[in-house]
């Protein structure tokens, strides 16, 4: 069976039908469920709703902290009208272990909780009767889970997820679930890779398919008219007269790719294409042949009750915020999103930096706070890092790539966040992830890690590999904060010296102050929202002296949840906005630099 990936669209040879809803739910507090056969189904459940966090629902601690297997049950009918095509479940995510089952037989399971697999289930499926679909999704972390944590047994015998990072491991099957009908002989996946020729654009074009008939591509404008076409699996379309995409400026072609034997159509599968390039040349981004300077936000999949379920309606709200405070950008900290917020960045023209779960690698305790006094052993000193840890870094790259390679707005990758990268042992792991994603990405798209600021010029062994050195600073909070912040700025001039030294495009994929909303003072004080317009403040006079700083993304866009902790009050705040999505004092300064920063400040 082909790894199939593609986004589950209906067509013209193919059916998709929605799993989402209440499904049944139960908790294995006694880790009875195999034993007793759940896989079959589960006695007295509960329901719970797809998709969603299984975490927030509930009154009670346990269950919002619970840390194990849980079992979701639901029925699917299958039409015997399909008994000749290819019959799978395909989960956008279920987080972070599952183990699929239809009628009481496993049928697929899968590590890593942020990106899509399909469960075939030609071999099991009951037609024209309802089958039984059960999932087990285990939340615990390991070193060998991205993202990384530990799990403890408390004196009272309940287990406890700790994460090694500062976001609440909200799991379950927390995007959607469909049942997928495609022919036989399909397109199992495509590439496109961008070139601009004067005012057309040549685009390379690879499809993959499970048979040998013939694949045709036909591109449509916005308007549905026909604008060019090609014959073959492998080829190049000429788009005379190309209406590029450009950020905050989309534009979507339709690609149609086709099966056909003669006349007869075999398999149709469609998807909207921006035409773009995206390179690195000295210490600049261009987009387009264009100097492209990043305004924007680190964000989370957070909202309230759902937790990190997708929610439709704060990712519309999103953009309009994101739209109205004049970003053009965000990076997926810290796993790969919904893919429907990336098909929104299409449309609405932002840059995205696609971020995998690879966060934690540091040897902590609570989360990465510890992280510069962990245990003595360094987090790559871990010889089972890697292995099997790099094993699934490495298999989440080769997912990621192949799920997000042809949106237009994913225009960089960033392969870790916050890891230990000052220890010689890391160097060849990085190497690894680095080598991997230049190989995988046909347009050799921009390569970066979130560095931390334990990790400066000199200390870090790794940013040389980088195509774009992303930084994650906080002086003036985390360092030299409140009154000291004048002596903050010093030291954040020095370091920022030293990283002109790399000769390459520097942007800050985390800078931010937690901002308690409602608290005012004056003069400002930490907490206060007065605070984070100051600390904003010196930040921007600090990037505007720097002509390779060519990108801002604040951290956070919103307040989101994290575990608990005495720096933490209900989660993280150093959103911009508030965990239901409302302005504080900082956004309207925000939205005023911002409007004034052209497209290609600085370029
Ligand atoms: N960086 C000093 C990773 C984010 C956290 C952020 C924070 C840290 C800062 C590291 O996931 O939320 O503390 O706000």
């Amino acid at each position: 069976m082909a790894n199939k990936l593609l986004y589950p669209r209906n067509s013209a040879t193919r059916r998709v039908v929605s799993m989402d809803g209440m499904w049944n739910f139960k908790f294995d507090y006694k880790q009875e469920g195999e034993a007793k056969d759940w896989k079959n189904g589960l006695k007295d459940p509960i329901k719970i709703p797809v998709p969603a966090s299984f975490n927030d629902f509930f009154v009670d601690k346990d269950s919002r902290e619970y840390a194990g297997d849980v079992w979701y049950e639901t029925k699917l009918y299958v039409p015997s009208e399909w008994k000749d095509m290819d019959l799978d479940i395909r989960f956008d995510a279920a987080t972070h272990f599952a183990t699929v089952y239809v009628n009481g037989v496993e049928v697929a399971q899968h590590k890593g909780g942020f990106l899509p697999f399909n469960a075939n289930i030609n071999e099991v499926v009951k037609f024209d009767a309802e089958n039984t679909v059960v999932v087990k999704i285990n939340n615990e972390l390991s070193r060998q889970t991205l993202p990384i944590g530990q799990t403890i047994t408390l004196e009272n015998g309940k287990k406890m997820v700790k994460p090694y990072f500062d976001f609440f491991n909200y799991a379950g099957l927390q995007r959607s679930v469909r049942f997928v009908a495609t022919p036989k002989e399909s397109i199992v996946d495509f590439t496109v890779n961008h070139h601009l020729d004067g005012e057309d654009a040549r685009v390379d074009y690879l499809v993959e398919t499970t048979g040998e008939s013939q694949v045709y591509v036909t591109v449509y404008d916005e308007d549905g008219i026909e604008v060019a076409s090609a014959k073959g699996k492998e080829g190049t379309i000429l788009v005379k007269n190309a209406r590029l995409w450009n950020v905050l400026d989309a534009y979507l072609y339709t690609f149609k790719f086709e099966i056909k034997d003669g006349d007869r159509l075999i398999d149709e599968y469609k998807q909207e294409i921006g035409i773009r390039t995206v390179e690195v040349k000295g210490t600049k981004i261009y987009i387009n042949n264009k100097p492209v300077y990043l305004k924007g936000f680190g964000k989370h999949e957070d909202s309230d009750v759902v937790g990190r379920g997708f929610n439709i309606g704060i990712m519309k709200r999103d953009f309009e915020l994101m739209k109205w405070i004049g970003a053009n950008s965000f990076r997926t900290s810290h796993y790969p999103y919904s893919e429907e917020i990336y098909q929104m960045a299409d449309r609405e023209g932002f840059i995205i930096i696609d971020e995998t779960p690879a966060v934690g690698l540091f040897e902590s305790l609570m989360n990465f706070l510890d992280a510069s006094k962990g245990s003595e052993v360094k987090f790559f000193d871990n010889p089972e890092v890697h292995k099997e840890t790099l094993d699934h870094h490495l298999q989440v790259i080769r997912d990621l790539i192949t799920r997000d390679k042809n949106y237009a707005s994913v225009c960089m990758w960033s392969l870790l966040n916050e890891p230990d990268s000052t220890t010689d042992s890391s160097v060849s792991y990085f190497e690894a992830l680095f080598d991997l994603a230049h190989e995988l990405d046909v347009q050799k798209r921009p390569r970066t890690f979130a560095n931390i600021m334990m990790a400066p010029p000199g200390v870090c062994k790794c940013s040389h590999l980088c195509d774009v050195i992303s930084l994650n600073r906080y002086y003036g909070w985390y360092t030299k904060g409140g009154y000291e912040m004048s002596d903050a700025e010093n030291g954040f001039r020095k370091e920022l010296d030293e990283w002109a030294k790399y000769d390459k495009p520097v942007i800050f994929t985390e800078y931010g102050a937690d901002t308690y909303s409602g608290e005012h003072k004056l003069p400002s004080v930490m907490w206060s929202e007065e605070y984070q317009v100051d600390y904003l403040d010196m930040q921007h006079s600090v990037f505007d002296s720097y002509d390779f700083v060519v990108g801002e993304q604040v951290w956070n866009f919103a307040d989101f949840q994290t575990t608990e902790g005495i720096m933490r009050v209900n989660g993280n705040k150093k959103g911009i906005f508030t965990r239901n999505r409302q302005p504080k004092l900082a956004a309207y300064k925000l939205k005023q630099r911002w409007e004034s920063l052209p497209i290609g400040f600085k370029g």
